[in-house]
């Protein structure tokens, strides 16, 4: 019996051990230790409290970023049970705290419906953090304990009452030799804060910054689940909704259940966004597939059913019934498959038979008892089939003039001799003169150049067969040659690297938020498998008779000028790209060893999509700040 329990000493050091590793590789817990790993630290805790709310235990999550960039989660849940461990001789607080759960998330799978995995990823974050401080008040009483790298520092210790109050409240300072950066970013927080509040309805997340001039404070509190995300969807100017209400879905089968809302507005873009037990799938996954081919095929059989197309017309295509859909998918189940490298990609089939099962049926029925929405849905697919048909006489005209053959490449554009995409990348270049220079110093055995002309469409306002009739975007399908929309093959793709040079002024930002509007509605595939870079041009020269400088910020500016000894230092902004000469332009962004590129990345796609609608729908001014913003998806990458 007694080498059931195991003694203290060996419990400390095997735990010890446990730490050690995630330390050691913290990517493999958290997936990387860059600005999105920093942030998942809190979303791992607050997992935990939201398990506490689907065991019907918590109502409200509190979480605080302090001045010291420390951050603290509280819930009202039951506390952990404040006994002992037997089998670990350890206080459970500390096993949660400590103890690596073996198959835990990371390890794939592993998701009750109702709660009883707690503490999961607790013990990681305690292990990347400097400090931890938790407060359990479990049945009226206070207990605490204080971690330090993973390590007890001080020990779990009974306080007295708890005066009434009851939940978990933890505080942790990120471990700054672990994490390259240790500053949170409030809004990255409450995206996905607002996203787990409409994910799990009726539980209310209230978030308060209390850092030096970034006071600020937001309650989200949503009772009406993935309905009130599609309103809130709805709501970013993303277009007006056509019909009045939201229509909700929602089925179980073998313990799993699955829910979609959705709702059409006016605009010609599709946003879906899906879920598996909370954790958004943004490579989708079967539970996807099963809701737009249910989608199609009921949306078809309806618009038979009134005579809005004949039995031996063609139909409308899943783009037609997708125009101007906002979706919410969300799946729980307890043995979820993700396929690809993200994990995220739901893959178990019983799922596509879920969804599809439920919005057959479902929307037949709503269809059915509403027939003045049903109109007004097929009126917009079947408008969206026609420009569609439009498009694809337009395709046709442009193909029999050969411009979109891939056989056929545009005249500006400096090919470079390798074949093999994994090593070639094209620049794509804001005017003549850059492109001038860029061709003269690029290096033509990987680099192509296609120096861009006139202004770039705005796609986000654009119905497809305006895409293939415009003449600046033609030279990019052109060259990339893996074709757009339905024919996006990324086989075909010319180059590994696609890489957007523009100024770093207000008409460079607004090209490059052009191009990836076009790109993230057109050819999304490029971004999601990581071929899309901004380029990252020096904003100053620094020089002091031979010595010189380039800056990339402000500050750096300075610090060069203080380097240099402030007598007989010139500093210079760039206007443009065009100011530099063949050898600086090599040098500061186009060689490999020396230049600085940003990937831009899908990782975050909600922000992605209301960022593309939100700036290029209406709005004209705020394009410098989603620059800026670009961070939250765009990564820095030293190549
Ligand atoms: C600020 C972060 O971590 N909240 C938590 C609970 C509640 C229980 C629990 C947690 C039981 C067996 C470990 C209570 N009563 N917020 C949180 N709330 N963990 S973490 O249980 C822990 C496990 O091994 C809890 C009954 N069952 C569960």
């Amino acid at each position: 019996m007694s080498n059931e329990v195991k003694n203290y000493d060996d419990s400390q050091i095997q735990v010890l051990e446990g730490l050690e590793a995630v330390r050691k590789r913290p990517g493999m817990y958290i997936g990387t230790t860059s600005l999105r790993g920093l942030h998942h630290l809190v979303y791992e805790i607050v997992d935990n409290s939201i398990d506490e709310a689907l065991a019907g235990e918590c109502n409200c999550i509190t979480v605080t970023i302090w001045p010291d960039n420390s951050v603290s989660v509280q819930d009202d849940g039951r506390g952990i049970p404040s006994g002992m461990n037997e089998k670990l001789g350890l206080p459970t607080l500390e096993v949660v705290y400590t103890v690596l759960h073996a198959g835990g998330k990371f390890g794939g799978g592993g998701y009750k419906i109702a709660g009883g995995l707690h503490g999961v990823g607790a013990s990681v974050v305690n292990a990347l953090s400097e400090w931890v401080e938790v407060e359990n008040c479990r049945d009226g009483e206070r207990y605490t304990e204080r971690f330090e790298k993973g390590a007890v520092a001080r020990p779990f210790k009974h306080e007295g009452s708890s005066d009434g109050k009851h939940g978990l409240y933890v505080r942790f300072k990120p471990d700054g030799t672990i994490f390259e950066e240790t500053v949170f970013d409030f809004d990255i927080l409450l995206t996905r804060m607002r996203e787990q509040s409409f994910l799990n309805a009726g539980v209310k997340i209230i978030m308060i910054d209390k850092r030096e001039g970034m006071e600020r404070e937001e309650v989200l509190h949503y009772e009406g689940g993935i309905v009130s995300f599609v309103e809130y969807l709805n709501n970013e100017k993303r277009g007006t909704p056509i019909h009045p209400q939201v229509i909700y879905m929602k089925g179980e089968e073998n313990g799993s259940i699955a829910e979609v809302a959705m709702q059409y507005n006016d605009s010609y873009n599709e946003t879906i966004i899906s879920f598996a037990n909370n954790m958004a799938t943004i490579e989708g996954g079967t539970h996807e597939t099963g809701f737009k081919n249910a989608l199609t095929k009921a949306i078809n059989e309806y618009a038979k059913k009134i005579g809005a197309i004949k039995g031996d017309d063609k139909g409308l295509s899943g783009d037609d019934v997708r125009e101007g859909l906002v979706a919410i998918i969300s799946v729980k189940l307890t043995d979820a498959q993700f396929e690809s490298q993200t994990k995220a990609k739901l893959g178990n089939s019983e799922m596509r038979r879920l969804t599809d099962k439920i919005v057959s049926e479902k929307l037949e029925e709503f269809l059915e008892e509403n027939p003045a929405v049903g109109k007004i849905i097929i009126e917009k697919a079947m408008a969206a089939n026609r420009a569609r048909e439009a498009a694809r006489k337009a395709r046709e005209l442009t193909r029999r003039k050969n411009v979109l053959e891939v056989s056929t490449l545009p005249g500006k554009l400096a090919d470079c001799n390798e074949r093999d995409a994994r090593l070639t990348e094209v620049y794509l270049v804001e005017g003549d003169s850059a492109g001038g220079s860029a061709k003269n110093c690029r290096d033509s055995r990987f680099q192509a150049i296609l120096p861009l002309r006139g202004k770039v469409l705005n796609v986000e306002k654009a119905r497809l067969d305006k895409v293939y009739a415009n003449t600046s975007l033609i030279p990019i399908i052109q060259a990339l040659g893996c074709g757009i929309g339905e024919d996006f093959n990324i086989e075909k793709l010319r180059y590994g690297k696609i890489i957007i040079m523009a100024d770093a002024d207000v008409d460079g930002s607004h090209i490059r938020v052009l191009l990836l509007t076009f790109f993230f509605r057109h050819m999304r595939g490029l971004i999601e498998n990581g071929n899309i870079f901004l380029a990252q041009p020096p904003l100053y020269k620094v020089h002091k008779g031979k010595q010189l400088r380039y800056a990339f910020s402000e500050e750096e500016k300075d610090m060069y000028v203080e380097e240099l000894g402030t007598k007989g230092v010139e500093s210079e902004r760039y206007k443009g790209l065009g100011e530099m000469d063949p050898e600086q332009l090599w040098e500061t962004t186009m060689n490999p060893e020396t230049r600085t590129l940003l990937k831009v990345t899908v990782e975050d796609a909600i922000a992605c999509d209301e960022i593309f609608s939100v700036l290029m729908g209406d709005m004209v001014e705020p394009r410098r700040e989603f620059i800026e913003k670009n961070a939250k998806f765009v990564e820095n990458l030293d190549i």
